[in-house]
């Protein structure tokens, strides 16, 4: 048992008193801020999510925002996903890679305004990147971290809370798209998405001081629902196929080996960073790619710590990303990062220590 305290380097939510109110007893740290991760009841948890609604801080979610005359082609330049279409009022999941084609964030990226756009980011140093991309390229943009902090309503009868609270027009919000509103007096962007596949809402607080009301504000509406307090489940996003950029990837992850190339517009122009490198990959094809595994051992797996090598006889052919117990599935599951010759259906071994487990590749998502 270690404990772990906020300062200013390891920055805490709006919606950290709540969570500490609601029986936090886990944690993890992501963008250098504290991100909840349990409560203490992970079948609860993970059971609201499926079949109920379940109320995250996800503060750790940071906006990385792009202003002015230049906002568009910086937004543009950062990713290799053709942005040409893209409206205002409108998300999109958008990879973003070095100039060697690595991936390096999967953010959402929000457009409010056409010269006002946010990454809403994964676990890496966005803002750094954005900016020394924008001086080198004698950009007129201002880039900052806003005061912006999502807050997720997750799982099935999200719908019907989030309605509750700001109107029923949010039932005909399309996926990823936004609508900049007030919940008493609370700046708000309500938008629908959420990293899970249970369906949901994501209330991107646009006032740091107000965290408290509106997490109680959620918290009050949903008690019809049974709404509890959750957080981004292992479990589930495995089932589902969520990636998770850093703990699915290495510094020489691509996405076409994470299943990132549907995200990928090989035509956008030529200023675009990577994408000389994403062309010549996509020319050559990859040389690893993303699978499901399942592995037999029936004792209900903790995540483990590390990357466990996957071997077929003495050969590695890759790694297991990630791994967890599956409760729908009854079985121990993970995402595996192996050469492209493997494929679903392959009986490989993963070493979990000095321990050798059998496992099959399969197909991903797992439900
Ligand atoms: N919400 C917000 N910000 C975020 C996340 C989020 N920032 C960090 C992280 N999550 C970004 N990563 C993802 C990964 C997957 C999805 C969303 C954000 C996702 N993917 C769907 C899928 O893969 O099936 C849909 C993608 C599509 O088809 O467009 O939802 O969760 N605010």
């Amino acid at each position: 048992m270690v404990s772990i305290f906020p300062s200013a380097r390891l920055r805490v939510s709006p919606f950290y008193e709540s969570a500490l109110a609601e029986g936090m007893v886990s944690a993890s740290v992501y963008n250098s801020m504290i991100l909840p991760t349990g409560y203490g009841d992970p079948q609860a948890e993970y059971w609201r999510i499926i079949e109920g609604v379940s109320q995250w801080d996800v503060g750790v979610e940071r906006q990385v925002q792009l202003k002015g005359p230049d906002a568009a082609r910086l937004a543009q330049i950062l990713s290799p996903r053709d942005l040409s279409k893209c409206k205002v009022g409108q998300g999109k999941y958008v990879p973003i890679c070095n100039h060697d084609g690595v991936l390096l964030n999967d953010p959402i990226l929000l457009k409010l305004a056409d010269d006002l756009f946010w990454f809403s980011i994964a676990d890496s140093d966005m803002w750094l990147w954005a900016r020394a991309i924008a001086a080198e390229r004698g950009l007129d943009v201002e880039v900052s971290e806003p005061d912006v902090s999502p807050m997720a309503l997750q799982g099935p009868k999200a719908e019907d809370v989030v309605a509750h609270v700001v109107g029923d027009w949010v039932r005909d919000i399309k996926y990823f798209w936004f609508r900049e509103t007030e919940i008493e007096g609370i700046p708000v962007a309500v938008q629908r998405s959420g990293w899970s596949k249970q369906g949901g809402f994501e209330i991107y607080l646009r006032d740091g001081s107000r965290g408290i009301q509106l997490w109680n504000i959620f918290r009050e509406a949903g008690k019809p629902w049974g709404i509890g307090p959750g957080a981004p489940a292992t479990a589930e996003r495995t089932e589902s196929g969520l990636l998770s950029v850093g703990g699915d990837t290495d510094e020489h992850t691509n996405p076409f080996e994470v299943r990132l190339g549907q995200y990928v517009d090989l035509q956008v122009g030529d200023d675009v960073v990577g994408i000389s490198a994403l062309r010549k990959i996509a020319e050559d094809g990859p040389v690893r790619h993303q699978l499901g595994i399942i592995l037999e051992d029936s004792e209900p797996r903790m995540p483990p710590y590390q990357w466990e090598d996957i071997m077929v006889e003495d050969r590695k052919i890759g790694s297991v990303t990630n791994s967890i117990w599956s409760p729908r599935m009854n079985a121990n599951i993970g995402f595996a990062l192996v050469d492209v010759a493997a494929v679903p259906g392959d009986a490989v071994a993963v070493f979990n220590g000095d321990e050798r487990v059998s496992a099959q590749l399969v197909e991903l998502p797992f439900l």
